[in-house]
């Protein structure tokens, strides 16, 4: 049994700390706070609809694949409604990698549905969509709901990568949907995900099913943004937990002044991890691969600038210095992408799927182009055959499992001699890597990210209320204070566009790229020559809860840098 040793409880905090629990002291305060709502949320609500809406490309195409869903108006929510006691279940499903607030939609969606109707139920399918298709479940109660509130992770139900597109899986999906009597399933996932998410309501809308989807936008990749979305969740945590991570290396670095430490960030294609970060430490060097591919560089160029900022360094004495490295950045290397592409047709086959894991290279190898043969020759053995080998369940390149930051520091250390041998100055080098990822994809949210995600949740009951489907929960103004924060629902398919896939052309919600004319890029590119000379560091610390708001309550600054005026 667990003892709890109650001690005294703060007046400020009004909750009672325990110092021998299953709980740190934070996680006991942490449970306490209330997530903040938009002003709009917080009584009755009425939905005020806009004009109808068109996808973002390929207007033609979408329409057609989406007859039931195409077109709908995006819908804002206003305060003075008339009260709702609608009785309906709603299920949920986390779908993807980690990020964190997920918990918070939960429980913001879980007070909404009790807020309508207190006897209405919330279900939640197991590890991902594969537990709706499977019918895994649990249903959620106050307890439960209670001990997850404001925590990070997504294992009060897992989360998975299975891909809900066949009609089989709606078909098995409709089955649990009816015996339990739920009207609307919430998804809760990156741009894969609603894009599933959207497929789903439209099936079932084709269908006269009466099941309602609504999607949430999720992942710390920061990809999953347009003109309605302003961030997807998870991405402020995660990129705060990093930053926090690289100052506290950068404050090593420049105690020991010894290493150059190459620091390889999450985020899979997009650099919004690796611009957030360097915005928020100003470290020496942050690639971008955006500007890597606008600038057609080549892995020689992207060495040949490490090296030369490592030797201008040196010749101030300083050995040391950081460098932040996109985990997408070898797809974006133009050389790369084109094999990529040619390496994705090659393998869509029927007769590449037939062949045997360890003959693929040797396949691929017997089908590339000239030209894409020798850049795939030309790569590391690990490389090719992360590229060649392991996709996942949407077909994109696994790049967290690519090591970059080694590959680009030994790539470093050998133009540094050939630099040596040839008369430069280049000092020392001595290189450590690390690779930020999971580290911060199950981190306690931030405020913005519980508030955010407690409101996309609550916000979520309201669009199943008003009988939306195939919509996703929008919460914008999103750098003001929550209560001033608008809350509606935007059409999955006014996202939409068509991208080739597994060799075929698919309808997919468009992934948002760093823009090279966007505020954050434009601030990093003035700054990073001074970054990369001088040591001008920030360590921004941990996250913090409690204090000022302007400390504790502030959003990313690729946001701010965003929504300057
Ligand atoms: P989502 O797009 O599903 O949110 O996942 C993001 C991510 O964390 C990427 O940054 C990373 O490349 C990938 O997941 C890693 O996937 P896995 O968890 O399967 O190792």
């Amino acid at each position: 049994m667990t003892e709890f040793v109650y001690i005294c409880t703060p007046k400020t905090l009004n909750i009672t700390y325990c110092i021998m629990s299953v709980k740190s002291n934070l996680q006991v305060a942490r449970a306490a706070y209330q997530p903040k709502l938009p002003k709009a949320l917080k009584g009755a609500v009425k939905a005020v609809e806009g004009a109808a809406t068109q996808s973002v490309g390929n207007q033609e195409e979408i329409k057609a694949l989406f007859p039931n869903t195409y077109g709908m108006p995006v819908v804002r929510f206003a305060d003075g409604g008339s009260a709702d006691s609608q009785s309906f279940n709603v299920g949920i499903i986390l779908s993807g990698g980690q990020a964190p607030g997920g918990h918070n939609v939960i429980s913001g969606l879980y007070d909404g549905v009790k807020a309508i109707n207190p006897a209405n139920k919330l279900y939640g399918f197991l590890m991902g969509p594969g537990g709706l298709v499977d019918h895994k479940y649990i249903e959620f109660d106050d307890a439960l709901i209670d001990e997850y509130r404001n925590t990070g992770g997504f294992d009060i139900i897992g989360s998975g990568r299975t891909k809900l597109e066949e009609t089989e899986q709606f078909e098995k999906g409709i089955e649990i949907l009816r015996e339990l009597g739920i009207k609307a399933l919430v998804i809760i996932g990156g741009d894969d995900s609603n894009t599933n998410a959207c497929v789903l309501a439209e099936y079932y809308a084709s269908k006269n099913y009466g099941v309602q989807v609504i999607g949430c936008p999720k992942t710390i990749d920061g990809d999953l943004k347009n003109s309605q979305i302003e961030t997807s969740f998870g991405f402020d945590t995660a990129c705060k937990t990093y930053s926090e991570l690289i100052g506290n290396i950068e404050r090593d670095c420049n105690s020991a002044r010894k290493y150059w430490h190459f620091i390889k960030l999450m985020g899979r294609s997009a650099s919004h991890i690796a611009l957030e970060c360097a915005l928020q430490t100003q470290p020496n060097i942050c690639l971008i691969s955006e500007e890597v591919e606008a600038k057609k560089q080549s892995l020689d160029d992207i060495v040949n600038y490490i090296a030369e900022i490592v030797a201008r360094r040196a010749a101030n004495g300083n050995n040391f210095g950081t460098v932040l490295i996109p985990e997408g950045l070898i797809e974006f290397i133009p050389a790369i992408k084109k094999l990529i592409a040619e390496l994705n047709d090659t393998l869509a086959t029927e007769e590449a799927a037939s062949v045997a894991r360890e003959e693929v290279i040797d396949y691929v190898k017997a089908h590339l182009s000239a030209d894409n043969l020798a850049t795939f020759n030309s790569l590391p053995d690990g490389v090719a055959r992360q590229l060649a080998l392991d996709r996942d369940p949407h077909g994109n390149v696994q790049v967290s499992l690519i090591e970059t930051e080694k590959l680009l520091s030994s790539m470093v250390a050998k133009r540094l001699s050939e630099m040596k041998a040839e008369g430069k100055y280049c000092g020392k080098f001595s290189a450590q890597h690390h690779f930020f990822g999971y580290e911060g994809r199950c981190a306690a949210p931030s405020n913005f990210d519980a508030d955010y995600c407690y409101s996309l949740g609550y916000n979520a009951s309201r669009l199943i209320a008003c009988g939306k489907t195939g919509y996703m929960s929008v919460i914008s103004n999103t750098t003001a204070p929550a209560e001033e924060w608008i809350a509606g629902g935007v059409p999955i398919t006014m996202m939409m566009n068509l991208e080739k896939r597994n060799g075929k052309m698919k309808p997919v919600i468009r992934k948002a790229l760093v823009e090279l004319e966007g505020e954050p890029f434009k601030f990093f590119a003035a700054h990073r020559d001074s970054w990369a000379i001088n040591t001008e560091y920030v360590y921004p610390g941990a996250i913090q809860y409690w204090g000022p708001t302007e400390v504790c309550d502030q959003t990313t600054k690729t946001l701010q840098l965003e929504h300057i005026k």
